[in-house]
């Protein structure tokens, strides 16, 4: 017979726990409820396109982007099933242009969690993968009373854990709290998330870069003249690249995870602060990649220490295969000094 060995998810953040004779279990649940949110979110996005969920509601987000009803679901979804485990002091999202509080009759704990609902929501209508990132911190305000922005505004190095869902042909959970990077398939006839990629290690170099080259005309010189690089041959140094962009982070940032890459999205002419999301988006990548043993910067300073102004301030974003982002923040500082020269 078939030996079959298999850890849930809950099984292995338990057994990750044990291993630190003081935790209070309190992580562990907050986790557990996180992938309880994320199941459901699942099943709501394996459905939208069986039922009349699809299209835009009208409304515009905080940053007056047009939001679909399935970020706007998702959003609810993640609100209604962390806000009451009586961990959480205070929690934010990029649907909220404030923090969001935890209600008086519950019970106020010591975490903070910020999260993207629903990332990469422009791919829904196309079935495209799209993600659930979150990000989780200690508070740091005093007293026991309701989390405050401060809590939500901590260097990305504070965090005590962090992850993502991917919806794509699998729903895959992934996760670290600060010991390596571990991830969970869904096996949707049980309804449990199976270690699927333990340990998974980003390859230090890698033959993939993805960022969108339709903004080729408004990047930095060096940053250019770094993508024509990828893009010439010479079999030393494994060029050219192959170039692959989905659109959607987390499923970028994942497929680089596991083959190796380089996802970029840069400051431009247009947008000096880039697009994506500095609390949100990019602190948890940035912990994630690096506890895989990868590199995530602004071009010249790593992510994680990068001092948060506010909740939804944006930064420029290189991040990945540890040589890779190396080597682009070596070509875009070579090329700011020969433009101030
Ligand atoms: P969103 O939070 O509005 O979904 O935007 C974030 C997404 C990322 O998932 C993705 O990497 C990026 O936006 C794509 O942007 P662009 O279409 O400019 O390439
Ligand atoms: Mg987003």
């Amino acid at each position: 017979m078939v030996q079959i060995k298999f850890n849930t998810l809950a099984r292995h953040i338990y057994e990750e726990e044990r291993k630190y004779p003081d935790a209070t279990g309190e992580l562990s649940d907050l986790l557990h409820d996180l992938s309880l949110a994320a199941k459901v979110i699942s099943l709501e996005v394996n459905k939208a396109g069986l039922v009349d969920i699809l299209g835009f509601t009208g409304d515009q987000n905080v940053h007056g982007e047009q939001v679909k009803k399935l970020d706007i679901y998702a959003n609810d979804m993640m609100i209604k099933a962390m806000d009451h485990g009586g961990h959480l002091c205070v929690m934010a999202s990029e649907e909220d242009e404030d923090i969001i509080h935890i209600p008086p009759e519950f019970h106020i704990g010591k975490y903070v969690l910020l999260f993207d609902p629903l990332d990469g929501s422009s791919n829904i209508d196309a079935n495209v993968s799209i993600g659930t990132i979150f990000s989780i911190y200690r508070r740091v305000s005093p007293g026991n009373g309701p989390g405050t922005m401060e809590d939500c505004t901590q260097q990305g190095l504070k965090q005590i854990a962090a992850g993502y869902v991917i919806y794509g042909s699998s729903t895959l959970f992934v996760y670290t709290a600060g010991n390596g990077v571990h991830g969970f398939t869904l096996d949707p006839s049980f309804g449990e998330f199976i270690l699927s990629h333990p340990s998974i290690k980003i390859p230090k170099k890698s033959k993939i870069y993805s960022i969108n080259e339709g903004n080729y005309l408004y990047w930095h010189s060096g940053l250019k003249k770094y993508i024509k690089w990828l893009q010439e041959e010479d079999k030393s140094t494994g060029r050219p690249y192959s170039s692959r962009y989905i659109g959607s982070m987390v499923a970028d940032i994942h497929r680089n995870l596991l083959y190796g890459g380089i996802f970029m999205y840069p400051a431009d002419s247009r947008n000096p602060n880039g697009k994506l999301r500095l609390m949100y988006e990019c602190n948890p990548m940035a912990f994630i990649v690096e506890q895989a043993g990868g590199r995530a910067s602004n071009g010249k300073q790593r992510i994680l220490e990068i001092q948060p102004k506010s909740l939804h301030q944006r930064t420029p974003i290189f991040i990945g295969s540890e040589e890779d982002v190396l080597l682009v923040e070596k070509f875009l500082s070579d090329y700011e000094m020969i433009e101030v020269k």
